[in-house]
């Protein structure tokens, strides 16, 4: 095998930084990321990626103060590699992901009002006998698919409900958050593959965030209520409710797949959670620092600033490598290890600072769910065959996760 430092070692420092050859979206990084990762940090705190043509930070400590100043490192740009000052993006900019204060603060307030702690505990009873249905049928199968069978099939059962979005056609969420999040990236081939098959769930989608189509009692209809007492434009509540549909699904689709990927193959850890079920919350957040569902995102220098030394002109892209920093041994002891006694607080799998994501609270809800439900049923879950990678731009996502687990 090729090692990756190989691939990816400096050339020059014309910008004050290395340069390194390495194109973190072609296919043989997108297939095995963590092993490029490595040579990423260890190159230099920033890094020139002549391949898309954007500065790269991958240690905890760059990636994380980025993330704390939005100022600097602005979002209104857009968080892929397009610039929104001279691309047109892919779709219409999201008001929140894709917005600066004092945009951004207000979208934000009026959502998490809605995403509230006291939302979350009304639909928890719901949420907890899905899981525990869905726990009892994957027990008959004995053998299932943890992606197909529990990673979409949990949130599918309870998100879609909770938004509000007609039943039929939901399964279309999923091909339009695939193409959402390839959208981040260059325009690749993997990125014109889902795109290519994108046109009916861009449609679905758009459909699925008018007021009509929404069921009352829902988040999606509580977004247009904000509107009808002046929080935001109808226009504006339209495209809030396209947010909770983007970043709702192949999330905790993914978080759930490798939550079950990291319990699977450590056997030890978890025997440790059965045997101590107060660490569910734990062995979620962990899963999440230790493969982050959200590998990269982007931002957009809104001024000239130097960082150990580089000079970043306004109007450079950075790409920061969220899951680096969050595997970064200057920040994590032994940080490959999927590890219940570790402090996993200031992980950045959900980002950090103003656009620290607003769904965490929800995604949390639906790992602790199954894993609770699956805690006192299960004795031991197995990979039973070889798990399949689905490769994007901006998720690492699993196609199928064969195991195999046994009654307790
Ligand atoms: C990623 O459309 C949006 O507002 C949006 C889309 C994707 C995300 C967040 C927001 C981070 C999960």
């Amino acid at each position: 095998m090729e090692r990756a430092s190989t691939q990816a070692e400096p050339q020059a420092l014309a910008r004050g930084c290395p340069t390194l050859p390495v194109d973190p979206f072609d296919e043989a990084f997108l297939a095995d990321p963590y092993a490029h990762h490595e040579s990423i940090r260890d190159a230099g705190p920033v890094v020139w990626l002549e391949r898309i043509g954007a500065f790269g930070m991958a240690r905890y400590a760059q990636v994380q103060a980025a993330l704390r100043d939005h100022e600097t490192y602005c979002s209104g740009r857009g968080v892929g590699l397009a610039d929104f000052a001279k691309e047109e993006p892919w779709r219409p900019p999201s008001l929140l992901l894709e917005a600066d204060p004092p945009l951004h603060d207000r979208t934000r307030g009026l959502m998490n009002r809605i995403v509230s702690l006291k939302a979350l505990k009304a639909l928890r009873p719901t949420w907890a006998a899905h899981a525990e249905a869905l726990a009892d049928e994957l027990l008959e199968k004995r053998r299932f698919d943890a992606v197909a069978d529990l990673g979409e099939a949990y949130p599918m059962r309870v998100f879609p409900d909770a938004i509000g979005v007609p039943a039929e056609g939901r399964e279309q969420l999923l091909v339009y958050a695939a193409a959402t999040f390839n959208a981040f990236g260059p325009r690749n081939a993997v990125f014109e593959r889902g795109n290519a098959i994108a046109g009916d769930a861009v449609a679905w989608v758009a459909q699925a965030c008018k007021r009509e189509n929404l069921a009352p009692g829902g988040w999606g209809r509580a977004v247009y209520e904000a509107a009808d007492t002046g929080e935001c434009t109808s226009e504006e509540a339209e495209r809030l409710v396209r947010s909770f549909l983007s970043a709702g699904v192949d999330t905790t689709v993914n978080g759930i797949s490798h939550m079950i990927l990291a319990l699977a193959t450590h056997p030890d850890q978890w025997e440790r959670l059965r045997a101590e079920p107060g660490l569910a919350k734990r062995a979620f957040e962990e899963s999440l620092r230790w493969d982050s569902t959200v590998q990269t995102f982007f931002r957009t220098t809104a001024r000239d600033v130097t960082v150990e030394g580089t000079s970043i002109p306004e109007g450079s892209k950075v790409l920061l490598f969220l899951a680096a920093a969050n595997r970064d041994p200057r920040r994590w002891e032994a940080p490959d290890r999927y590890d219940l006694s570790r402090a996993t607080s200031g992980h950045v799998g959900f980002g950090f600072g103003i656009h620290q994501c607003l769904g965490q609270m929800v995604a949390r809800f639906e790992g602790e769910l199954v894993l609770e439900a699956l805690i006192p049923r299960v004795r031991e879950i197995r990979l039973a065959g070889e798990p399949e990678r689905r490769l994007n731009n901006t998720l690492h996502a699993i196609a199928s996760l064969p195991v195999e687990i046994e009654p307790a």
